[in-house]
């Protein structure tokens, strides 16, 4: 395994154990709720969120624990995401992760209160003192995760998506809503570790300017993917842009300027972490990954 799976692997690991930790289980009647929250956000997935997180933490100096935690929040987030987005309203998928989604495993009702569950659980692990010792950065943790999730980001951008199935949208358009519905959470991602490590508006700016590139390059891959992968490699159902006559990177470039476009991005990306030692390489090197995955 190379180096950059390896400590993938190594994130996801520690990443896994705390979501364990803060979704233990309930006895009866919420018994259920913590199984459908489990299912969801348990054993699957790349995990790539988590390890931005570590990784950025990992320049700062963060402690692996506060950086665990916060890596676990934003997964709850994402998980959630995953779950609504899913449900019969939404895009009405029966596959995720390689398995049945949370609504067809369980039901609908429960599936909505497991993404409700988790969004908030996700809230409750970054304001634990565990999470950092200093209230003021779990207070800056909390906000820029509810800025980056909400109607200013992942759910405003879900808006415009929805708004959009029945009308063309040109290139600008599509980077807006690409921006907010995942480009928010991985700049979160990318950020979490200097709001916990207390670091200057300079490294900010450099992390923000690199999840900006890295959140549209990882983008246009899922776009690819869904033209170009299949349903056993990504887990989750492929074609759907294309059926549902949706405009996406790729289908307005074509896949080759897409790629193309994919590929200046990650090295645009890369260049806003110039500013990092060597400690920074595990960021360019997942910038690379995110193109290049086939799931
Ligand atoms: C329903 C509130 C609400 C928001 C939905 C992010 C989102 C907005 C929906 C997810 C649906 C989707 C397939 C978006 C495209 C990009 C994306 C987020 C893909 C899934 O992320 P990965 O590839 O998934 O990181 P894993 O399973 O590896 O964690």
């Amino acid at each position: 395994m190379d180096a950059l799976k390896q400590a993938m692997a190594s994130a996801a690991v520690d990443v896994e154990a705390t979501l364990q930790k803060v979704m233990e289980s309930e006895d009866e009647p919420e018994r259920r709720l913590f199984d459908s929250m489990r299912y969801a956000a348990l054993g699957g997935g790349k995990r790539l969120r988590p390890f931005l997180v570590m990784q950025g933490a990992g320049l700062f100096s963060v402690s692996r624990k506060s950086a665990r935690r916060a890596a676990a929040a934003i997964e709850l987030v994402h998980c959630y995401s995953l779950v609504h987005d899913d449900l019969p309203a939404m895009d009405d998928d029966d596959l995720r992760r390689g398995k049945p989604t949370v609504h067809k495993a369980f039901d609908e009702a429960t599936a909505i209160l497991a993404g409700d569950a988790l969004l908030t659980l996700a809230f409750e692990v970054l304001s634990h003192p565990d999470t950092h010792s200093n209230p003021e950065v779990r207070c800056m943790l909390v906000a820029a995760l509810a800025r980056a999730a909400g109607a200013h980001g992942m759910v405003g951008g879900q808006m415009i998506d929805l708004a959009a199935a029945d009308r063309e949208m040109d290139i600008g358009e599509i980077t807006r809503l690409q921006r907010l519905k995942t480009g928010a959470l991985i700049g979160f991602a990318c950020e979490a570790g200097a709001i916990l490590g207390q670091a200057g508006e300079p490294q900010h700016e450099a992390l923000r300017g690199y999840a900006h590139d890295l959140g549209l390059a990882f983008q246009i891959a899922d776009d690819l993917l869904d033209v170009e992968g299949t349903a056993e490699e990504v887990g989750k159902a492929v074609g759907k842009d294309a059926d549902q006559g949706k405009a996406t990177f790729v289908s307005i470039l074509g896949p080759e300027r897409a790629r193309d476009q994919a590929t200046m991005l990650v090295e645009q990306a890369a260049a806003h972490l110039a500013i990092f030692d060597e400690k920074a390489d595990f960021l360019r090197k997942v910038a690379q990954y995110i193109v290049e995955r086939r799931s």
